[in-house]
């Protein structure tokens, strides 16, 4: 249950959800002197330890250093150049994105920052927890009203903006009449398997390895904890395989099975379907979607949380725009240039998704066409480079 004050019953922006997208938009508000009220339904341990993406790329470190919130990323993160490519014929080559492109990725778990940003939350900032049906009562085109119940006490907040950033299952884009927003939906034939182990990482860099058994992805999130994934069937349960039969597959697809991958306690797993969605538009009157709650992309290129972050950054730019000098040009243009980035993200990790996995149902022309991209991708700086781009940093444009 919250254990903050009662909410106010105005504020200028009301944010529903507290993951990074909600943490992140009203930490950069409040740097500009605007006040948000933050209702999240889980409590604020669970929030903390969620174990989601892990990689940020370059705009999203900046915007986070931006909102005084990347002290402890600087010092604990691991700033990356490349990766290795495996390919199903054994081989390794490395994908150096940083000398391609200018650009690093690093290495911080998702946890990380939402632990920063809560950190960073001011006692006096409306932030509440365990708060339970929260709904949007009206949508005007002059405001809003938002319903919930905060501990016990139903409650109704009026606002001037909602930001729905409640994720992909929430409660904000539903609120929007059915015919005024379309969805785009793709299910891709493949899920992943997601372990975090007390291991150190077989490789410093990460490897994403292509074989005929399927997938592997060795990431991390410390020199000493391993983040890995395996692609698996999309109807296989996450407790499907032991965690020695896990290992086993995961040295398999990553070393070939020379038995080198290093081992170490599997401290929780999580199944995640690959699939792909777009809500159009992403925004309907003082409602504005963001992150999760408007688009979902595969694990595969590591683009949620980053979309997610840029969506944020954008809304908050255009509230500012708003409170401080009269302007509506950026609230009126944030779905159409928060979509041209998600769709970006979405083209990129769709072609990704496909690059790595192999599925028992492709034809051998699939499989050949794979080798062909691989091919170019090793051989033709102009390719790798463009690789390189879209894996650092579409957020930055
Ligand atoms: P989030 O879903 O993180 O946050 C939404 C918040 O709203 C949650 O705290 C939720 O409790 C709250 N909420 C929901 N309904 C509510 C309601 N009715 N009332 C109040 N609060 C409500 N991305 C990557 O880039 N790499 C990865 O490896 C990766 N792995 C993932 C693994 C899993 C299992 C999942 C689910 C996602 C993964 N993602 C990954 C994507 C993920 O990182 C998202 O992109 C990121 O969390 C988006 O952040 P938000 O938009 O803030 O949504
Ligand atoms: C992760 O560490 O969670 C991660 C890294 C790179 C990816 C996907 C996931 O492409």
């Amino acid at each position: 249950m919250s254990t903050a004050a009662a909410a106010p019953r105005r504020t200028p922006v009301c944010i529903i959800g507290a993951g990074p997208a909600g943490l992140l938009l009203a930490r950069l508000l409040r740097l500009s002197g605007i006040e948000s009220v933050v209702l999240e339904r889980r409590s604020r341990e669970h929030v903390a330890r969620r174990v989601r993406a892990g990689l940020l790329e370059q705009g999203t470190v900046q915007t986070l250093r931006t909102a005084g919130v990347g002290a402890r990323l600087d010092r604990e993160g691991l700033e990356h150049h490349g990766f290795r490519w495996r390919l199903p014929d054994g081989s390794a080559h490395r994908m150096p994105f940083a000398e391609l492109c200018g650009a690093s990725v690093w290495m911080y778990g998702q946890q990380e920052v939402v632990k920063d940003l809560l950190a960073a939350h001011t006692a006096e900032q409306s932030l509440y927890f365990g708060v339970e049906d929260v709904r949007i009562a009206e949508l005007r085109p002059d405001g809003a009203l938002v319903r919930c119940t905060l501990d016990g006490r139903l409650t109704e907040i009026a606002c001037d903006f909602v930001a729905g950033c409640d994720g992909f299952h929430g409660v904000s884009r539903p609120a929007v009449p059915a015919g005024e927003l379309t969805g785009h939906r793709l299910d891709h034939p493949v899920a992943w398997l997601g372990v975090l182990a007390a291991a150190p990482p077989l490789s410093p860099e990460l490897i994403y390895a292509v074989s005929d058994r399927g997938f592997a992805l060795q990431s991390m999130r410390s020199p000493t904890v391993s983040r890995l994934y395996l692609s698996v069937p999309p109807g296989e349960g996450v407790d499907h395989r032991t965690d020695a039969e896990i290992r086993q597959e995961l040295d398999r697809r990553l070393t070939g099975g020379a038995g080198t991958l290093p081992t170490g306690p599997i401290l929780e797993r999580v199944l995640v379907p690959l699939r792909s969605f777009v809500a159009e538009p992403m925004q309907y009157r003082r409602l504005f979607l963001v992150g999760d709650a408007a688009h979902i992309v595969p694990p595969s290129a590591a683009k949620g949380l980053n979309l997610a972050v840029a969506d944020a950054r954008l809304l908050a730019e255009a509230l500012d725009g708003w409170y401080a000098h009269g302007r509506r040009e950026l609230l009126d243009g944030y779905s159409a240039t928060a979509l041209r980035r998600a769709w970006q993200g979405q083209e990129f990790s769709a072609a990704m998704t496909a690059l790595l996995h192999p599925t028992p149902q492709e034809s051998a022309f699939d499989r050949r066409l794979r080798g062909a991209r691989f091919e170019r991708l090793l051989s033709s700086t102009a390719e790798a480079t463009a690789f390189a781009e879209q894996y650092t940093g579409l957020a930055r444009r």
